[in-house]
């Protein structure tokens, strides 16, 4: 790390989370955006109380029987998710059967290829969207985002992205894809369109993903169907508005 943290600095993690995107960004891996990202995301926090609600975890919960439910899920990898969750969305994708994906806004070979070497340190046997792999193009978007792997995002039925907001999420619901977005911005354009919407950072979404799909794999199929089948996302996303709210 950059600066050490002192752990009994009352905002302690909120600064040891900004230091790793500084080291991120040291690393070529975060982009400078990236920091302007993570403090729009930070201010939603906070005003969240930096805690998993109750309508984030019921997100988290749904979002872990679709992927397990799902043919073929793709997570999806940028600078930011790298550098906060590289160990823990490996260990995602083991426990849920999915495939791991590079896929960036500020496209570059060297950003591709940092971030694909970083999933590999962190046990991921392939990563997808690396080198000349992700061809395939997702027509109706503008930026680089629309390039991805045939074997990857092209190819699932269930996508997970994190931190972004953009046009790619429509995109991908309109070519009948389950969206599931990580996104501390309930009024995003990402949060509003996906089928699940996890309003809550992302260093607490997936270590709470990662054990609910240690227990929810050992559920019946139909239990899991019922969860999807009883989740509303649009009340989902207006319950963590009315906790925003509240925190204002
Ligand atoms: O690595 P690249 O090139 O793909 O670029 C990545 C960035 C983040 C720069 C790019 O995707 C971008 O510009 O994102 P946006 O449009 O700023 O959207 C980021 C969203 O993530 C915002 O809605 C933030 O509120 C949200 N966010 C930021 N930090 C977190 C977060 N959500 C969950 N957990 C966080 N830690």
């Amino acid at each position: 790390m950059t600066h050490k943290i002192p752990l009994n600095h009352p905002r302690a993690s909120s600064l040891i989370i900004r230091e790793k995107l500084i080291d991120g960004f040291n690393r070529g891996i975060v982009v400078p955006q990236g920091l302007i990202a993570h403090g729009r995301g930070e201010a939603f926090d906070y005003l969240l109380g930096e805690k998993t609600t109750k309508y984030a975890y019921n997100a988290e919960k749904v979002a872990v029987c679709i992927l397990l439910l799902s043919d073929k899920s793709t997570i999806s990898i940028n600078g930011n998710t790298a550098a906060l969750g590289a160990k823990d969305l490996v260990k995602l994708s083991y426990v849920t059967k999915s495939r791991i994906e590079v896929n960036l806004f500020h496209r570059s070979v060297a950003r591709s290829n940092a971030i694909a070497r970083i999933l590999r340190k962190e046990g991921s046997h392939e990563v997808l969207g690396v080198h000349t792999k992700a061809k395939s193009i997702i027509y109706g978007i503008s930026s680089n985002r629309k390039f991805v792997d045939k074997e990857g995002i092209m190819d699932s039925d269930t996508v997970l992205v994190a931190l972004e907001d953009g046009d790619r999420t429509e995109s991908l619901v309109s070519m009948g894809k389950k969206v599931i977005s990580v996104d501390l911005n309930p009024l995003s354009r990402t949060a509003i369109a996906s089928n699940v919407t996890i309003i809550d950072n992302i260093m607490r979404a997936i270590p709470n993903m990662i054990r609910l799909s240690e227990q929810l794999v050992k559920k019946q199929k139909s239990y899991l169907q019922s969860l999807i089948k009883n989740f509303d996302n649009k009340e989902n996303i207006r319950n963590s508005l009315l906790i925003i709210k509240k925190g204002i």
